[in-house]
Order: structure tokens, then C-alpha cells, then sequence
């Protein structure tokens, strides 16, 4: 297997991006001839998010909801309705939260210039604050190997049906559902711990804000949740379908850090949000709007393997809000090789749910990719990382993203036990239980202290935290 440069993310999937999505025709119907449409059979009973396009129970392959190219966040006040906040801004009322606030979506002056803050604050009546937001974020991982043909289709039946658990999943010592894991998941104890948590994060749901999933790969049969709880935030329907060409920009992302989570806590459900477009890039609105969704769905752990340069108010503001209600966030610490994470890794200090993640190799050395610094929580095995991928096969994938969903999961075993800790402590017990003898080794002596308390330990996890 050969693994390709991981150049990455963020810079120059931004500028790719910024160009390709221009021909991109906002809202438009589904090409004649396409996919047969995923339909929704269960129609959400909530009222529908403010992106849904038409027939929004069907998906609708290349569809793209409107894009703005910044947005304004500001408080709710009293007597505020969003047609009151739509007249007096000029814009589209995007995420409406009574905790983390309103955001609205807004078009660039004719000049070209951002929206002024000054003015929208003056017609608003209360602080705001403009910030860019398409294309701010991108996902953090890149393809190593796709296995295609007759014997690389995927074998590992349904992730969630080996509920008998450890017994059926290890033989002698051997990760049978895909034994080319096997080292990755000896390296983090997966199999003690998924003896210490036999519940193997039953009732436990997880979010994956990303690029979707392959709804109808057989892995994730009886893996997901309800259909009412889905969303497509970018494609503006209610099928969060994994969209674009395998092997290219960040299509199988999404569905690979699912099934990296659902290997660590198979009897875990997955919340399948779409964020991110076939590019592997997208909108601030999009995520806040996914972040307050989970939260109002059920979700208790959020998987974030994505992350921006700059450090975006709006989300730092959904992921408080989020806290406050005892919803986790796993977070990748970004591949581009540097002493500074990506955001919102980089506020580990400031928002107290949140656990930021960085990658190592099966030595546990830092990956060439990973970003690392102060603000890393731990450290996990992100290279060449085997999971579903889109049509029945399946695929290693190298990132900070990968190795972020290994602690999604480890949270979800946790607390699908009697947890014997507060749940806000285990965010705190992930780095305090993780293995610090990455730092023995020399060559990760130039990144002390930077790579978190050490490589994420979920046995120990395990038996610091559950009855
Ligand atoms: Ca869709």
C-alpha cells in the first residue's frame, strides 16, 4: 500500500474551493438520470432546519443549498422573531438558538467587501460580530488505499451485529471484522476495553459532522439513528449521502470516521450530519447549524474530524452551548505538520467539553502530517486506518480524523456503562488515563508536552472511569 503526500487541508482546499464552487448552480433539481434517490421513509416530525430545499425527504445527488460568503452572530433578545432579524439585517436567518444565539447568512457587498458589522449593529440594536464562512473548514484526512475488486469488497459484515461483542470480534488475539486493524487497536486496548465495557456504547448516540455516509453500506445496517434525526446541512435535504468520486477530495471520509467509531462502540448509534461537500471543504453556518441540531437530537458525543485556520466565534459559541447541556466534542488537531492546531482543536483550554486529538504512527511516533502544540488532549493511531467506504468496499484513510473518532468511540464505551465519574470528567480522564510513554522515545522529544499527556489508553479509560 503506498501512501500518498498528505499535503493538506485547509489553504488549499480553500482555494480549490473557492474557485470549483462558483460553477457550483446553488439549488438546483437533481440531474435526470442520476443516482436513484435515497428517500427519507420515516419524514422527520420536527419542523425542517431553514437550508431545506424542496422534496427535501429525497436526496438530491449534487445538490447545494444557498451558500452565503459570511455570516452575522449576535444574542436572541426578547420580542426578536426571524422575519423581525431578517428585515433588519438584509440576510437569512441560519441557526436560531436560544443559548448559543443567532446566526445570519449574508452576501458580500457589490464591492466585494464583507458586510459591515458597525452598520448591522447599529440596525440590530446589540452586538455583532461578521465573520467569513464559506469554505472555512475542511475535513482532516486523506485516502492511503481504496480495496476494490472481488476480495477487497468489504467482508466485516454489520459492524453493529457482532453485539455478541469481544468474543465474536477477536480471535486469538486477531481483530477478525478487519484484520488489517489489528495493530491499530492492540496500540489503544481496544479489545481490554471493550471487555471492561461490555454495553459496547449501547444507547449512546454519536454525531459525525462531516461529509456524510453510505447510508446503505452494509456495515452500518441497524448502526444508525432514526432517519428523523438526519440532516444534509450542505445539500439542503434530509439524506446525508457521502456525494462524490472515491479517492478524490473527501468523498468516504465521512463514512470511514463512522466506522471507525462504530469499531470501537459497535452497539453505539451514529447521527449522520452532512457539513462538508464532495471536496472535503465547507461553511461555518453549516456546522453550527449541525452542532445545535446533535444537541436538540439526542446526541451525547459529537465527532468533529474537521477544522478551520481561523479561530470562528459562531462555533466556539455552539460548542459552549453544547456543553452546557453535557454533550462531548472530539475534535482533530489538523494535518498540516505545524506547532498550532486548527480550530476549534486550538480552544481545548476555553471550551471544557472538548478533547483535541493528534496522531501518531504504530511506533508512536508523531505522524509527518500531525499538527501538534499545547492545546493537543491526547494522541491516537491515525495511519492507514481501515473502514467502510462507499459502494460495500473499504478503505485506509491517514489523519488527524481518523485518529479523532478512536476517542469519539472510546467515549461512547464509556458511557454506555455505569459511569463511576461525573460525565463532564470525561473529557479530563481521557488525558489523564492516556499512555505517556510516547515521550520515552527521542524523536518526540522536540514535540514535549506538545502531543497531549500521551497516546489515548482506552483500557485504562476503561478503569478509571466505568463500574
Ligand atoms: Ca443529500
Amino acid at each position: 500500500m503506498t501512501r500518498t503526500p498528505v499535503a493538506l487541508l485547509l489553504l488549499s482546499i480553500t482555494a480549490t474551493l473557492l474557485a470549483s464552487c462558483n460553477s457550483a448552480s446553488p439549488a438546483t433539481a437533481p440531474a435526470p438520470g442520476a443516482v436513484p434517490p435515497i428517500t427519507v421513509t420515516n419524514p422527520p416530525v420536527q419542523s425542517l432546519p431553514p437550508n431545506a430545499l424542496p422534496d427535501p425527504l429525497v436526496d438530491h445527488p449534487g445538490q447545494v443549498a444557498p451558500r452565503f460568503g459570511f455570516t452575522a452572530a449576535m444574542a436572541i433578545q426578547s420580542g426578536d422573531t426571524v422575519a423581525s432579524m431578517q428585515a433588519a439585517s438584509g440576510g437569512t436567518v441560519l441557526t436560531w438558538d436560544d443559548a448559543s444565539g443567532a446566526l445570519i447568512g449574508l452576501n458580500a457587498n457589490k464591492d466585494g467587501t464583507a458586510p459591515s458589522a458597525s452598520s448591522l449593529s447599529a440596525s440590530l440594536g446589540r452586538a455583532v460580530a461578521v465573520d467569513a464562512n464559506r469554505d472555512q473548514l475542511g475535513a482532516g484526512g486523506t485516502i492511503t488505499a481504496v480495496m476494490s475488486g472481488s476480495k477487497i469488497a468489504w467482508a466485516g459484515g454489520n459492524l453493529s451485529a457482532w453485539s455478541a461483542g469481544s468474543k465474536i470480534a477477536w480471535a486469538g488475539g486477531e481483530y477478525t471484522p478487519i484484520p488489517q486493524n489489528t495493530q491499530t487497536w492492540n496500540a489503544i486496548h481496544l479489545q481490554q476495553a471493550q471487555t471492561l465495557a461490555p454495553n459496547l456504547g449501547a444507547g449512546v448516540v454519536v454525531a459525525v459532522i462531516d461529509t456524510g455516509l453510505d447510508l446503505d453500506h452494509v456495515a452500518f445496517k441497524d448502526a444508525l439513528t432514526d432517519q428523523s434525526t438526519w440532516w444534509d446541512f450542505y445539500g439542503g435535504d434530509a439524506v446525508p449521502q457521502d456525494e462524490g468520486t472515491l479517492g478524490t477530495g473527501g468523498y468516504g471520509h465521512g463514512t470511514n470516521v463512522a466506522g471507525i467509531i462504530l469499531q470501537i462502540a459497535p452497539k453505539s448509534k451514529i447521527m449522520p450530519l452532512r457539513v462538508l461537500g464532495p471536496d472535503g471543504s465547507g461553511d461555518v453556518s453549516g456546522i453550527v447549524s449541525a452542532i445545535n441540531w446533535a444537541v436538540a437530537h439526542g446526541a451525547k458525543v459529537i465527532n468533529l474530524s474537521l477544522g478551520s485556520a481561523t479561530n470562528v466565534k459562531p462555533i466556539n459559541d455552539a460548542l459552549l452551548a453544547a456543553a452546557a447541556k453535557k454533550v462531548l466534542t472530539v475534535t482533530s488537531a489538523g494535518n498540516n505538520s505545524r506547532g498550532t492546531l486548527t480550530y476549534p482543536a486550538q480552544n481545548r483550554y476555553q471550551l471544557p467539553s472538548l478533547v483535541s486529538v493528534a496522531s501518531v504512527d504504530l511506533m508512536g511516533l508523531k505522524s509527518s502530517f500531525s499538527n501538534y502544540g499545547l492545546a493537543t488532549a491526547v494522541v491516537a493511531p491515525g495511519e492507514n486506518v481501515f473502514a467502510p467506504a462507499p459502494g460495500n468496499m473499504m478503505a485506509s484513510w491517514s489523519g488527524t480524523s481518523q485518529a479523532a473518532p478512536m476517542v469519539a468511540g472510546g467515549l461512547a464505551l464509556a458511557l454506555g456503562q455505569t459511569l463511576k465519574v461525573p460525565m463532564m470528567a470525561l473529557p479530563g480522564a481521557v488525558s489523564f488515563s492516556a499512555a505517556n510513554k510516547i515521550y520515552t522515545n527521542s524523536a518526540n522529544w522536540v514535540y514535549a508536552a506538545q502531543l497531549g499527556s500521551g497516546e489515548l489508553d482506552l483500557a485504562a479509560l476503561m478503569s478509571q472511569t466505568v463500574k
